[in-house]
């Protein structure tokens, strides 16, 4: 391999090294017959696949190992990034990219008979994640290694990732993911790095030179085992490592059982025990109450924490530096146990004394807010607490005391004040409030997007920025380009190394140089070209999937995420059905053909969200068939939603889909994801959308509906909907229609919860709404019909998305949470010819 980083990343067309070749083509080859143990003859395309990645990380682990060596050499502070999610997708092509080694596995698979992007596909999604929480920390992952963050993720590595979707008779049926079962070619099982994780039992204290002594005597051990994979940033110069604990008992077998002939007795603990890395919990309505959850949850605190304790104590031989040497933020409160473990390892294990343990904990730690929603945020009855965690749930309430002493001194005699910051809720059955434990125990609290942190600081966390001011800041959410632009869509990326050179590839701001050929008709002809056969892939997949033709010149109209009310699939649909109404009374005009393209999951046990999917495909039964149509509306719902999809979906979007109910999503990345990509955004004011707007300019975005105060006022009027409907035909007769089973004829009465829901309560504004939206779309039909002028406003999107880097979320995490360096901006030298779109 060539020593020149630029070396291995050939322009587009230029051939690959001769020499490279032959080495890669030897190394995929050995490894078939010495790892897979077959020869070429007999080798399966898993096989093939598999003796490719495992050629690929060969080179992984060189680099893994050079780096971890420079930096425990150079005492250099980490990052830990705790997270029961990790929504990574597939490795393959993204660890190729990132190691400039595609071209030459490309050539050198294609060498030996098999196609790389038939072998890409034979790789199973790593889905251990819900959504958008879970592919951040993946994003964030790939950022944190591309700017030379030492960094380690922690997590769980679930038997079951989130689950397969299948949809039967337009019903979402969910199935397990069974990720594993052809091994996995990415992880290091570290059979040495096992931890005892405690759970139960009691709380004994003992006076000891004067101090209070506690003595947890726990009930239970279950074992962490740790998986590493590494992780591989831009260019290679980095490979961080995410480790993923398994559980297993301690004993495999109970002897006494064994020995009686009791086998199912004899491994009865075994199971127990396994059952914590078994499945990823879903994110539904009430997650609250779970005992495995919150098992889960100390599960991977206990273990993180004591493998970076042991890691920091090797290095520097004490704790009290901890925190020059280590970050650990917590991604949203599932891991905001650390606050408590962490004082229970310093105080109890290490002898220290309670202030200075807080002072450490606190310095330590920080953590990201993910949710305003009330119901969503965590809290744990007292009573579960107390039999899982008898020594947390002391401390948690030692902290309490002093906690609510600063409350009492900040505000004297404020009951309500004290209520509202303490860390028990004390309303009805006693609970542990997790956020208010994550906020009190960190130096550092964000929010994921500018409107979001401006949110926390008003609402749920009013009380508590009071008492602790300057500690809630915003780090706007961003996402890696490296997959979500130049793996999702080489197209595109091609065009773009081609105007503004190679370097763009180093340094995205360089994106703004096409922003002076976006209204050229040559650009935009070759612009459009890229986009066409992205949605010539996607028409086909829909085409395969769905059995549905699309038309691959209509506008591809797409909204891709968690099926959840506040996101407002529900609208999206409804402006449907208005549509469809619309070109069935005047089929003879000359509508915009569509495709509205839905893709989500939803957790299982929300019943509602799940009655949305069937709504959706029922509409896309009776559009999709009906003669008056002609094609000019079709509906497809692409079943089980994931990162692979989303790879196919995003850049063959022309309209994305942002539309929930203002100050309910906290940031979206899917937003970003399309933008990127050159999606306009029909959008409301909520999350990120409003700093997309500021990015890419009102007038490249379609904004529409109530803003986050409009929605607060109107709530606290108690307003239903009854008053729109009134207003609005067009969606009284949308309702009706949905009401009186005109999509579902075999079963009118299907939808009735939805149309009670719709007229009644209407908590999530869909009817207030509803007339905005519906004109917002006509007015993007309107400026479809103008090509150059659409095509323009897509170029600037593109042009003007560098922002949205997770790169550029990743250094302001380093600055102003972490205080950790980060390798400086674009700093590759560029190779002779790279620079063929000429600097302005
Ligand atoms: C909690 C307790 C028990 C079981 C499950 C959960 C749980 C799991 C996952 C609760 C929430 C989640 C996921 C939340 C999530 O994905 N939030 C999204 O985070 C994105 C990244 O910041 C934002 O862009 C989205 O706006 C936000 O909805």
């Amino acid at each position: 391999m060539t020593e020149h980083p630029l070396q291995n990343y050939p322009a587009p067309g230029q051939p690959v090294d001769e020499l490279a070749l032959s080495e890669i083509k030897g190394a995929i080859l050995a490894k078939l017959r010495l790892a897979i143990g077959k020869d070429t003859g007999m080798a399966t395309k898993r096989d093939w696949y598999k003796a490719a990645a495992l050629a690929l990380r060969d080179r992984i682990v060189h680099r893994w190992l050079t780096a971890e060596k420079e930096n425990y050499d150079a005492g250099r502070k980490r990052v830990y990034y705790l997270s029961l999610e990790f929504l990574i997708g597939r490795l393959f092509t993204d660890a190729l990219n990132n190691m400039g080694l595609l071209p030459v596995f490309e050539a050198a698979l294609g060498d030996l008979g098999v196609g790389l992007d038939e072998l890409r596909k034979l790789e199973p999604d790593a889905a251990l994640g819900n959504g958008g929480l879970g592919r951040l920390a993946a994003c964030f992952m790939e950022s944190m290694a591309t700017l030379a963050i030492p960094a380690n993720g922690y997590g769980i590595r679930y038997d079951f990732g989130l689950f397969r979707q299948i949809i039967q008779n337009g019903w979402q049926q969910e199935y397990p993911d069974v990720w594993l079962s052809f091994g996995n070619p990415w992880e290091f099982q570290r059979a040495e790095v096992v931890y005892h994780v405690y759970f139960g039992g009691r709380v004994e204290h003992v006076e000891e030179g004067g101090r209070d002594r506690a003595i947890w005597r726990p009930g239970e051990t279950v074992q962490a085992v740790a998986y590493d994979t590494p992780i591989v940033g831009w260019r290679g110069q980095q490979v961080n490592a995410l480790r993923l604990w398994s559980a297993r008992s301690p004993d495999p077998l109970r002897l006494d059982a064994f020995n009686t002939g009791d086998y199912i007795g004899a491994v009865a603990e075994e199971a127990r025990a396994e059952a914590i890395c078994k499945f990823l919990y879903p994110n539904d309505e009430s997650p609250a109450g779970r005992e495995l959850r919150l098992r889960q949850e100390y599960f991977f605190v206990s273990a993180s924490l004591q493998d970076l304790v042991k890691r920091h104590l090797a290095a520097d031989g004490q704790l009290r530096s901890l925190a020059q040497k280590a970050a650990v933020q917590l991604n949203d409160t599932h891991p905001s146990l650390a606050v408590a473990e962490l004082m229970r390892i310093l105080v109890d294990l290490h002898n220290f004394r309670w202030d200075e343990a807080w002072k450490i904990t606190v310095a330590t730690l920080s953590y990201t807010n993910h949710t305003l929603l009330p119901e969503a945020l965590e809290t744990w009855p007292v009573e579960l607490f107390e039999r899982l965690l008898p020594r947390h749930l002391e401390i948690i309430y030692r902290i309490n005391v002093q906690h609510l002493a600063l409350a009492e001194q900040r505000c004297p005699g404020d009951i309500e004040f004290r209520a509202s910051v303490s860390l028990i809720d004390e309303r009805g059955g006693r609970k542990v409030r997790m956020g208010q434990l994550a906020f009190v125990g960190s130096h550092r609290i964000n929010g994921v997007s500018a409107m979001h942190s401006d949110l926390m600081k008003e609402t749920v966390f009013h009380d508590l920025n009071h008492l602790y001011p300057s500690r809630i800041t915003n780090k706007t959410n961003g996402i890696t380009f490296r997959r979500w632009l130049m793996l999702a869509n080489p197209g595109l990326t091609d065009l773009l190394r081609e105007t503004c050179g190679e370097a763009v590839l180093d340094d995205f701001s360089l994106f703004e140089m096409i922003e002076q050929h976006a209204s050229d008709n040559a650009f935009q002809q070759r612009f459009r070209n890229v986009k066409h056969r992205n949605k010539l892939a996607l028409a086909r997949l829909i085409g395969e999937r769905l059995n549905t033709k699309v038309d691959p010149s209509a506008l591809f109209d797409v909204q891709i995420k968690r099926i959840h009310e506040y996101k407002r699939q529900l609208l999206n649909i409804l402006e449907a059905i208005a549509l469809y109404q619309a070109i069935k009374d005047e089929p003879q005009r000359d509508w915009v053909p569509r495709v509205k393209i839905f893709a989500g999951k939803a957790a299982a046990s929300y019943r509602y969200a799940k009655l949305i999917i069937k709504l959706i495909n029922d509409v896309a039964e009776i559009v999709n068939n009906d003669p008056d149509i002609a094609g000019r509306l079709k509906i497809a719902f692409l079943p089980d939603y994931n990162v692979s999809l989303a790879e196919v979906i995003i850049p063959a979007a022309d309209l994305s889909e942002q539309i929930s109910t203002a100050g309910m999503e906290a940031s979206g990345t899917g937003n970003m994801k399309l933008a990127l990509n050159g999606a306009l955004t029909i959008g409301t004011l909520d999350g990120a959308n409003i700093e997309i707007r500021d990015h890419v300019g009102a007038e490249n975005i379609a904004i529409f509906g109530m803003e986050a105060g409009d929605v607060m006022v109107r709530r606290k009027q108690g307003l239903d909907a009854s008053d729109v409907i009134r207003r609005s035909p067009r969606l009284a007769r949308a309702i009706t229609a949905i009401e009186s089973g005109a999509f579902s004829p075999g079963d009118p009465a299907r939808f009735a919860s939805i149309g009670h829901a719709l007229r009644y309560l209407d908590h999530y504004m869909v009817g207030a709404d509803f007339d905005s939206y519906y004109e917002a779309q006509r007015a993007i039909d309107a400026r479809w019909q103008v090509m150059p002028a659409w095509t323009r406003a897509s170029i600037l999107n593109v042009a003007r998305m560098p922002w949205f880097s997770s790169d550029r979320t990743i250094r302001e995490y380093a600055e102003d949470i972490w205080h950790v360096p980060v390798r400086p901006g674009p700093q590759v030298v560029h190779a002779a010819g790279a620079q063929r779109g000429g600097k302005r």
